[in-house]
């Protein structure tokens, strides 16, 4: 990307497009094109159409998309369905039709089937069945995978699609319900702290593995693939490391200071049980992730005690 270009980063307002904001302006990038959801409603089809049309946008970054934990995909499916599939139709589509040079999709890896091979390869993708607690929003991000793909083949397009593990970072959400665990975990063993609780609740069985990625991680690796991939493939964005839903809850409670006990309820859905990507093929493309996964506790800490104030509830 020339330092000029003029960049779209759908969903800078969010913990992804936030990161992608940061970094590009760090490396200089000066036409960022950005609107807030008041500003312009991804879900309405004319009204990105005149956006774009008016934008003369060189680059995509589609980082906008509705997300949740593993709560809120389960208790409002057709909600992530819709609108995640809406905003693809609309970004991707006007992005064709006014000649965007290349666009970068945010997926997930809760694309990939429940029971895939661990660590999980690109190829696994449609080889099985899916995770039923994020079914809904799986789908509409293999949709947008399979547009990205289509129009590559049909328009001869440019469109990229990469595939982050859990992510974690500023402007995430700590909203008890609808977060995910990270953030989550965080809230709750500080709150536990200030208030005294003797013990902190933790969903599920503490078994399921996850893998954690900074979002400022993701960012770079988003950043380097527009500037070095080109090619047809999906590519994993991860560091290849898991841990137990148990033991992110013991490191966030050291972080912390919390001295009471950790109970599970087992009421609430564990999820997948496993979900640690192969990211060799990015590795292979010149990118590894820098921060470590204590370092980005620490950070994180730090910055929700810093925002307190403006941890508003999403
Ligand atoms: O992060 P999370 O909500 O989503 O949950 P997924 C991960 C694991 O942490 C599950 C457990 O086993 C949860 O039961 N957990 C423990 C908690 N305590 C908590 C808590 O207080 N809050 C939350 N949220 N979880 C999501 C998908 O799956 O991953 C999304 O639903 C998306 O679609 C995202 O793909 C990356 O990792 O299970």
């Amino acid at each position: 990307m020339e330092k000029d270009a003029r960049i779209y980063v759908a969903g800078h307002k969010g913990l992804v497009g936030s990161a992608i904001v940061r970094n590009l302006q760090d490396r200089g990038f000066h036409h960022l094109v950005c609107r807030t959801h008041d500003e312009l409603d991804l879900t309405d089809y004319q009204k990105v159409g005149e956006f774009f049309q008016s934008e003369n946008i060189d680059y995509v970054f589609l980082a906008a998309a509705k997300v949740g934990g593993i709560l809120a995909n389960s208790q409002y499916p057709a909600e992530f369905i819709k609108e995640n599939l809406m905003i693809e139709i609309n970004v991707i589509d006007w992005s064709y039709k006014t000649g965007v040079r290349k666009l970068l999709f945010l997926g997930s890896t809760c694309i990939y089937p429940r029971m895939a091979e661990q660590p999980i390869r690109e190829s696994e993708l449609l080889n099985g069945t899916l995770e039923p607690t994020n079914e809904a929003y799986a789908l509409a991000k293999i949709t947008g995978i399979k547009m990205c793909e289509s129009y590559n083949k049909q328009y001869g397009t440019n469109y990229i699609s990469v595939m982050p593990t859990n992510l974690y970072g500023p402007n995430d959400n700590y909203n008890q319900v609808t977060s995910h665990v990270l953030p989550a975990l965080v809230r709750k063993f500080y709150d536990a702290k200030r208030s005294g609780d003797p013990y902190v609740t933790v969903w599920g069985t503490g078994r399921p593995k996850r893998e954690f990625l900074h979002s400022d991680d993701l960012a770079d690796a988003c950043i380097y693939l527009m500037d070095h991939y080109d090619g047809p493939d999906i590519v994993n964005i991860g560091v290849g490391k898991e841990l137990t839903i148990r033991e992110l809850a013991e490191r966030i409670k050291k972080i912390i200071g919390y001295t009471g006990e950790i109970r599970f309820d087992t009421s609430k859905p564990d999820g997948t049980p496993r979900k640690m990507i192969d990211v060799s093929k990015l590795n292979d493309l010149g990118w590894k992730a820098t921060i470590s996964l204590d370092q980005g506790l620490e950070r994180t800490y730090r910055e929700f005690l810093l925002n307190l104030n403006e941890i508003v509830d999403r």
